[in-house]
């Protein structure tokens, strides 16, 4: 900001994404009780320095009169929140059909759906033109709130028609999008019925962010081979003017979970969770209940390892901590099936009298208790089929100043770039290496874990959520000026 003569100024920042960070909950007409989720984004977003940010996202809530969606707005505005109101119909064909059946599978490399492939085909048309229509609805709020010198950040496979709707509207606004999925290779990509349409809207961005480097390279491929452009190192040119792609590797706020560690009540819960598991290594995976999370082959590769080591019943536990999400999905509930049955099956297997060697909570936990537990596990399991980053990885070393555990992490996990020198690196889907990877974690020298853990807690303490916010939006003024030089010279 100081290059671009802002210094004393809060330029003002529009986050655009198809959530707001807050749980919306109706208590007559026109009263709401609105609760923020403190996750990393928010905190990141909030701890950018010399920026006004404010959120511009659906509520999650179906509002269809009027007075609600006054008292709503009204209660979303003291937070710094604007609602998007999305209708039932829409939410159907946009969130629950485009965005989580089509494109949240395609770019995880589970493809397309194709139980009944005429439908797919069917739906796929009416799911786009909601998916588009939505987008124009949230950019529609964008427009009402926009003010000279703005900068737009959109996030995540739900708006990549936006960038083209606000360029569209005014080809001034400066306008970020940032993938927090993978981006998957081009041959995966191209697979996409609307993927050129999909790829020249993100490109109407002045900068477009991911997670790892390798996403960026198979987003410049896909622009190369499918639209014929010519991906340079700074990013994709078109007909001379360039959209900037780049890594931007999202982190945490570790000085929260550190913090947190301080607590009274967390470092008490700390206390009885040791009293709890004393005598048993404690191993944690954290995950939403999700295909891509890999749930059922790490608890497979865990018991391939109870299995082929004998000595250790009885002396490990595997907390399994998963929230339910997408529920009203078919796929999903058969997954929370699966896992229940499997599980169920190795306690029977390996249980005892007294002990059962894994504890599976279907359930979210608030943030002290999951301090607490990443604190008191000597290995964190994240096994991810495939994961844009990964926090929850980034989290358990956060927390793990004293007891400096092992993680296995997912070479799939964009975070396996950068944490993969400190932590035990496996391919989720080979059970054997991973139920290899458990028994070197358990009976790794104290040194080996010293040195690990301290190369994870040096990248996660450095590498803040605050550091990713304001590095992404100086860059995006920074392209933006240069686009306005190139110009005018
Ligand atoms: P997610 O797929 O949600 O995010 P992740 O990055 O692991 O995955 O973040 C999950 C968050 O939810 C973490 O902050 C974690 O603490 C919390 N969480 C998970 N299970 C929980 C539980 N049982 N109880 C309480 N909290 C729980 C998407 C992408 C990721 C990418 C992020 C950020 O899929 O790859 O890292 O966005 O860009």
């Amino acid at each position: 900001f100081r290059r671009l003569g802002l210094r004393g100024m809060k330029q003002r920042l529009l986050v655009v994404a198809n959530r707001l960070p807050v749980s919306a909950n109706r208590r007559g007409e026109d009263h709401w009780s609105l609760e923020i989720s403190a996750g990393g984004l928010v905190s990141a977003l909030l701890g950018v320095k010399d920026v006004d940010a404010k959120w511009i996202g659906w509520a999650g809530v179906n509002v269809p009169d009027e007075i609600g969606q006054r008292a709503l707005t009204r209660a979303l505005a003291e937070k710094r929140c604007i609602p998007v109101f999305l209708d039932e119909e829409i939410v159907h064909q946009y969130y629950n059909g485009y965005c989580n059946n089509i494109l949240w599978p395609l770019f995880h490399y589970l493809g397309l759906p194709q139980e009944d492939r005429l439908a797919t085909t069917r739906n796929f048309e009416s799911q786009f033109n909601a998916y588009k229509r939505a987008n124009q609805m949230f950019a529609d709020v964008v427009y009402e709130h926009y003010q000279e010198g703005d900068v737009i950040w959109c996030h995540d496979y739900h708006l990549m028609f936006l960038p083209k709707c606000l360029k569209d509207h005014n080809i001034n606004m400066k306008v970020g999008w940032f993938l927090h999925t993978p981006f998957p290779s081009s041959e995966i990509y191209r697979t996409l019925p609307s993927r050129s349409e999909l790829l020249r809207s993100v490109l109407c961005a002045d900068l477009v962010g991911f997670h790892t480097y390798d996403y960026a390279r198979h987003f410049v491929s896909a622009c190369t081979r499918i639209l014929g452009l010519e991906g340079t190192p700074e990013g994709v040119e078109d007909q001379g003017r360039l959209t900037r792609v780049a890594a931007f590797p999202i982190g945490i706020d570790s000085e929260r979970f550190k913090r947190a560690l301080e607590l009274t009540a967390v470092k008490r819960h700390i206390n009885e969770l040791t009293q709890r598991f004393a005598g048993r290594k404690v191993m944690l995976g954290v995950d939403r209940l999700d295909m891509i999370k890999g749930i059922p082959q790490k608890i497979l590769a865990f018991e391939k390892f109870l299995e082929e080591n004998p000595l250790w019943n009885d002396k490990v536990v595997l907390l399994q901590i998963a929230v339910p999400t997408r529920t009203d999905v078919p796929e999903y509930q058969k997954l929370t099936s699966q896992v229940h049955e499997i599980v169920g099956r190795i306690n029977g297997r390996f249980g005892t009298l007294t002990a059962v060697p894994i504890h599976h909570l279907d359930r979210s936990l608030d943030f002290h208790a999951l301090c607490a537990l990443y604190a008191v596990t000597d290995v964190a399991l994240v096994t991810s089929l495939r994961d844009g980053m990964n926090l929850v990885s980034y989290e358990y070393v956060a927390c793990q100043g004293s007891k400096k555990g092992v993680l296995i992490l997912s070479e799939f996990a964009g975070a396996a770039q950068s944490l993969g020198a400190g932590a035990i690196l496996v391919n989720p889907w080979n059970i054997t290496e991973v139920a290899n990877s458990i028994r070197h974690a358990l009976t790794m020298s104290p040194d080996e874990r010293e040195k690990r853990h301290r190369h994870n807690y040096a990248h996660v303490t450095t590498h803040t959520a605050q550091d990713w916010a304001e590095t992404f939006v100086c860059e995006l003024n920074e392209t933006v000026a240069e686009a306005q030089l190139r110009t005018r010279q």
